[in-house]
């Protein structure tokens, strides 16, 4: 009967459907509490803060708000965080049932900040930190940030906060006594007020403006565009913030899907601020773009010297936890996404290869099959590093073990592949096999480490292996037992370089409501799902982290997750799911990417080929040349699809395919440095166009095309049978761009028809940038490790560039030791000039092979290299064809020195 009831599933997933079924998934107006707070009316707000409460500290300021219809009374808080932020948490003062607070997203306690009391008054509270200021108005509630004197964001200005207090809303409860005594810390409270006795309605809800607004990003996980759209009854569902594993999502949508990130960036070329809701609860976001941001009109506005009219409105909804919201003053792209990563961190450095290329397909038949694949790609010149296991490498469905037959001798395999520089990931997911004898599940039942239901038995749902239970991520017992499970002594037949994907973690679960778990399922310390629903996969994932490191304490982990929400980004990367062989969902991937970058999580990707149906090739091809300029590049396909390996194809197909490859490896350095200053500033690495030039208002709404880091524009070809692509290349007049392939300069002065043949996927150097390459082509990064660099130093207006360049061992943690080096590479008055930027010691082999300067100066003879180990050494220079470029040859200095190469 399990088997037969799992085929069907099986069939339903697979087989029949073609696209998503809405049906499964609720509308805002199906969610009793998204409807509730949508209805609530704006301008009659009833809370107020008694500011005779008030109590000030240096870096904060109290009071007790009062809902005076409810004659209910909140404890409100505004913080001043260092760098420019504000948090203002609002919770109950004696709560009946207190609420889940996230645990999880922060990178530790926020740093606060000097906060000054300006003016109080008997109505409102005026107060200074840093560089902004901000007025508290007490009746009714409205909070008003200012940057420098301008107003940037207002909270509650509509008048739609809302806090349900179930003592007052709920019949069941009333009449109880709050606790009389507050027992301790929150989480003391938390753990010995909670029961699984349902509560009542605790849904929270505010809104948010933001004056001059033209645009507003974030929100993610959405198959949507960059720039959020307008939404509201009658028209578009709100953006949904609620992990699910949806089949076949389709794109241009705002329904949830596998990631929640709520946060959002308010833009104009005046102001970015954001605002991060630090809430795991299922979301709803309501966004009103005023005169839906016609940026027509705005530059006619400004241009004529007219207040812009642009503006725009957040209506966020979460089901419960606290108020917690923190207040990200900017005031630009760059200084508001660090803010955010100043409060959820960033990703620390990767190893060097996961940047290389993985080969991934649901499933690799057996062990042959892997060591196949990989020959083929040897044998194609195919550059690749990893190679990815599915779920049918287990023996049923059983995470940790293997499947007898088809790899019976993984240690051989796996041998196979290093011998070649190639490492392993599989797959673990979190839901458990219920079957006797079956270790995993028995420990668990044992030791109580599974996930109950509201009645207090073991959570049972139907996922791949059939009948399956939970891990609780919120047990500590069930979180140290778990992280043993990755030692290789316990999973048998893996090694220490061996990563881990975790897949199913929103959770899915395929018969339960909306595809996951019931929301009044209970976690350790009878946490309610429903409060950390969006937080679980965190859990999960920071679990394997741990678990990697505890096996292989001097490796950096990988870790590739589904869901994911702030602060995954510190332990994994994730990629965008379960896509379509479509064309809108190739262009789809680089606005998603982009958006779930500025929500912290850089180390993105999305499946190349898509995942379910069949590319015809030139879609396949095209995938190549756009997954090229994403952090994460895998190719991966459902089970039912065909075979795609690169090597299946034609050969002129095989070439695209391996000049993309090609192309990707020698950019490695480029990626690699850009995640450590990412490491260090938060910076992500890829962008959007606004993000790198905030005073364009051409660009609020391109998010076609990317740049990474600051350097490289690519805007790839995502639709069929394209001849040309119109490619947009900002900065004006004196910005030059240069074509990566034949260096061809443009300038920054917009629209530009690019013809593309099939080879042809358009990506730009920004004049100004030296970018450093490995040029020899290779079957994987670990081969290229110590090959030496070639620098492209692309001039700009006054023939000067400017570049980084991070090397380390790529692998260890040792350059937290100072084991590496940072080096700053400049041009100007025809010199180019290496210097280190820290002062460290790594001894690395690498070395500089190859300078090309694009746009370069002209008449030039040769040049002459000067570094304290090879003193002066002359070197040869030439020029190509069109004098487009001139290459240096043979500089054969060390990236360990300092040196100068001066033209002449
Ligand atoms: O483990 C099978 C697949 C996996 O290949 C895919 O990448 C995940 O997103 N997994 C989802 C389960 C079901 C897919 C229909």
């Amino acid at each position: 009967m399990a088997l037969m009831l799992k085929e069907l599933f099986c069939l339903l997933l697979i087989g029949f459907t073609v696209a998503v079924d809405k049906n499964n998934f609720k509308t805002c107006e199906q969610s009793s509490f998204c409807r509730r707070l949508r209805g609530v009316k704006p301008g009659e707000s009833k809370y107020q803060l008694n500011l005779e409460t008030l109590q000030v500290t240096d870096n904060s300021v109290e009071a007790v708000l009062v809902n005076t219809e409810a004659n209910a009374n909140f404890q409100f808080t505004l913080t001043a965080i260092a760098g420019n932020i504000f948090r203002v948490f609002i919770d109950e003062v004696k709560p009946l049932y207190p609420r889940y607070r996230v645990q999880y997203a922060l990178n530790g306690e926020p740093q606060v900040a000097k906060l000054e009391i300006l003016e109080r008054t008997s109505d409102l509270v005026k107060i200074k930190s840093e560089e902004n200021t901000a007025i508290i108005n007490a009746n009714p509630l409205k909070l008003e940030f200012y940057h420098k004197g301008d107003l940037v964001t207002i909270v509650n200005g509509r008048g739609l906060f809302t806090f349900e207090h179930y003592r007052t809303k709920t019949p069941e409860v009333e009449g109880q006594e709050p606790p009389q005594e507050d027992p301790g810390t929150w989480e003391e409270n938390f753990k010995s007020h909670h029961d699984s006795k349902p509560r009542g309605p605790e849904a929270i809800g505010f809104d948010v403006s933001f004056p001059d607004a033209l645009r507003i990003y974030g929100l993610p996980d959405h198959a949507d565009r960059l720039s959020l759209r307008s939404t509201g009854p009658g028209g578009l569902d709100p953006y949904r913030l609620y992990n699910l594993d949806v089949f076949e999502y389709e794109v241009d949508s705002t329904m949830a899907i596998y990631g929640a990130v709520p946060v959002v960036y308010a833009h104009s070329p005046k102001h970015t601020v954001g605002v991060f809701w630090h809430n795991a609860a299922e979301t709803w976001v309501d966004i009103n773009n005023s005169k839906d941001g016609n940026v027509v009109s705005s530059i006619v506005n400004l241009v004529s010297g007219h207040k812009t009219e642009a503006r725009v409105d957040a209506h966020f909804m979460s089901e419960t936890g606290v108020f917690d919201l923190f207040v990200m003053m900017g005031p630009k792209p760059k200084d508001t996404v660090r803010q955010f990563a100043s409060l959820t961190g960033a990703a620390p450095l990767q190893q060097y290869y996961t940047l290389g290329y993985h080969q991934c397909r649901w499933n690799y038949n057996d062990q042959d099959d892997v060591v196949n694949v990989i020959e083929n790609l040897d044998k194609g010149d195919f550059p690749v590093d990893f190679i990815w296991l599915d779920i049918e490498y287990t023996d049923g469905k059983k995470y940790f073990t293997w499947d007898p037959i088809k790899f019976s001798n993984p240690h051989a395999m796996i041998n196979n592949l290093t011998s070649t520089g190639r490492k392993l990931i599989v797959i673990i997911d979190p839901h458990i096999k219920r079957e006797n004898g079956y270790f995993l599940h028995e420990d668990a039942l044992a030791n109580d480490y599974y996930v109950k239901t509201k009645d207090g038995n073991v959570y049972e749902g139907w996922c791949w292996p059939g009948a399956s239970s939970y891990l609780d991520f919120y047990n500590p017992y069930a979180r140290e037992y778990f992280k043993g499970l990755y030692s290789v002594d316990k999973f048998k037949g893996t090694t220490d370089d061996v990563y881990i994907w975790n897949d199913m973690n929103e959770p899915s679960v395929f018969n339960g409501p909306e595809v996951t778990m019931p929301k009044d399922c209970l976690h350790y310390g009878n946490i309610e799902h429903r409060a950390v629903h969006n937080e679980v996969g965190l859990a999960y994932t920071m679990v394997t982290h741990d678990a990697l490191l505890q096996r292989t304490p001097n490796k950096r982990p990988f870790i590739l997750t589904r869901s994911h929400f702030p602060g995954s980004q510190r332990y994994c990367a994730m990629w965008t799911g379960d896509n379509d062989a479509q064309w809108s969902h190739l262009a789809i991937s680089y606005p998603m990417c982009l958006s779930v970058a500025l929500g912290g999580l850089s180390n993105c990707g999305a499946d190349i080929g898509g995942f379910f149906h069949n590319p015809d090739a030139e879609l396949l091809q095209r995938w190549y040349q756009a997954g090229v300029w994403l952090p994460f590049m895998r190719a991966h396909a459902h089970i039912d699809t065909r075979r795609r390996e690169p090597y299946l194809f034609p050969e002129d197909v095989q070439n695209r395919i391996r000049n993309s490859l090609r192309l990707r490896y020698a950019h490695l350095p480029l990626f690699y440095t850009l995640f450590w200053e990412h490491e260090i500033t938060g910076d992500p690495v890829i962008r959007p166009l606004f993000y790198e030039f905030p005073n364009d208002m051409n660009l609020v709404d391109v998010d076609n095309c990317l740049m990474v880091g600051s350097s490289v524009l690519a805007h790839p070809v995502t639709e069929a049978g394209a001849s040309s692509v119109t490619v947009h290349l900002p900065g004006g007049s004196s910005q030059y761009w240069y074509d990566v392939e034949d260096f061809r300069k443009y300038t920054g002065t917009g629209n530009y028809n690019i013809p593309v043949s099939l080879d042809k996927s358009p990506a730009f150097y920004r004049g100004g940038s030296i970018i450093p390459r490995k040029d020899r082509p290779r079957r994987s990064a670990e081969l290229m490790k110590h090959d030496p660099f070639t620098l492209y130093v692309a001039l700009d207006k006054n023939k000067s560039a400017q570049g980084t360049l991070f090397v380390d061992d790529y692998q260890s943690f040792e350059y937290r030791n100072k084991k590496y080096v940072y080096i700053n590479f400049n041009f100007e008055n025809n010199v180019l000039t290496g210097s280190l930027i820290d002062k460290t010691d790594y001894p690395t082999k690498e070395w500089i092979e190859r300078v090309v300067i694009l746009g370069p100066p002209s008449g030039v003879k040769g040049a002459t290299l000067k570094s304290k180990s090879l003193g002066e050494v002359k070197l040869e220079t030439s020029y190509d064809a069109e004098q487009s470029s001139l290459v240096i040859r043979k500089p054969g200095v060390s990236v360990r020195e300092s040196f100068t190469i001066k033209l002449f």
